[in-house]
């Protein structure tokens, strides 16, 4: 990952039809009859000016780009944390890092994340803020967040990434969950970095998010 860090560039900006977007980045198809979606994360490899979209594709391309140091891609330990961390961790950042995602948004983009997120809700995304309910649900969920952050910790011995001694895939999808909601809001970032597993694996994955331009 460091050695390829100035040839691959992050296209941040998410899907809007006012917006110019790279003319090499070419949109999944939406569903029947819905416009082709642009989604995040997306990258341009600058030495070959190759845009491409989707997380699967874009660290297949950079693990066979930059194989060294290889990083496991797939793994059975990785794969149930993913799944059970989206189910567990994906609720509660739905409900507190969501809302508060307007206030890093520029005024174009406000527009079509309120728009896009309130139609799938079916509420304004201020009805989310209801600081007493939120805290309920982050209670209600507190042994399922536990139990995926002890699955983390299965190699503990060996290291404090998922597969041990080495960073995966998984812990650079653990690191950018985090990393997504301190950007949003540091005091969600801490709910979640409290416990054990998700903390070491995010301490660990410094190292690799130190370039941030
Ligand atoms: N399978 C894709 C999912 C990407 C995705 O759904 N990204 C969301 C944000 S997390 C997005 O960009 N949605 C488009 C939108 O907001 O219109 C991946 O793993 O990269």
């Amino acid at each position: 990952m460091p050695q390829c860090s100035h040839n691959v560039r992050i296209v941040y900006e998410q899907s809007h039809p006012n917006l110019t977007l790279p003319s090499g980045l070419i949109p999944s198809e939406g569903a029947r009859g819905s416009d082709p979606k642009y989604t995040v994360p997306a990258i341009q490899h600058v030495s070959t000016n190759t845009y491409m979209m989707d997380s699967v594709p874009i660290t297949q391309f950079l693990e066979a780009t930059y194989p060294d140091p290889p990083v496991p891609l797939t793994s059975e330990l990785g794969y149930e944390i993913e799944t059970k961390g989206r189910a567990v961790v994906g609720r509660v950042f739905r409900i507190s890092v969501m809302p508060r995602e307007l206030n890093i948004l520029l005024p174009r983009s406000q527009e079509f994340f309120r728009r896009t997120r309130e139609a799938s809700l079916g509420h304004p995304l201020e009805d989310l803020l209801d600081l007493k309910k939120e805290e309920a649900s982050w209670d209600a969920m507190a042994d399922d967040i536990r139990a995926v952050g002890e699955l983390m910790r299965t190699h503990k011995d060996e290291g404090p990434f998922v597969l041990g001694a080495r960073p995966s895939y998984t812990d650079f999808f653990i690191a950018g969950a985090l990393q997504t909601a301190r950007v949003v809001d540091e005091g969600v970032f801490q709910k979640i970095f409290k416990y054990v597993g998700y903390r070491d694996i995010y301490e660990a994955c410094l190292p690799y998010m130190a370039k941030k331009d």
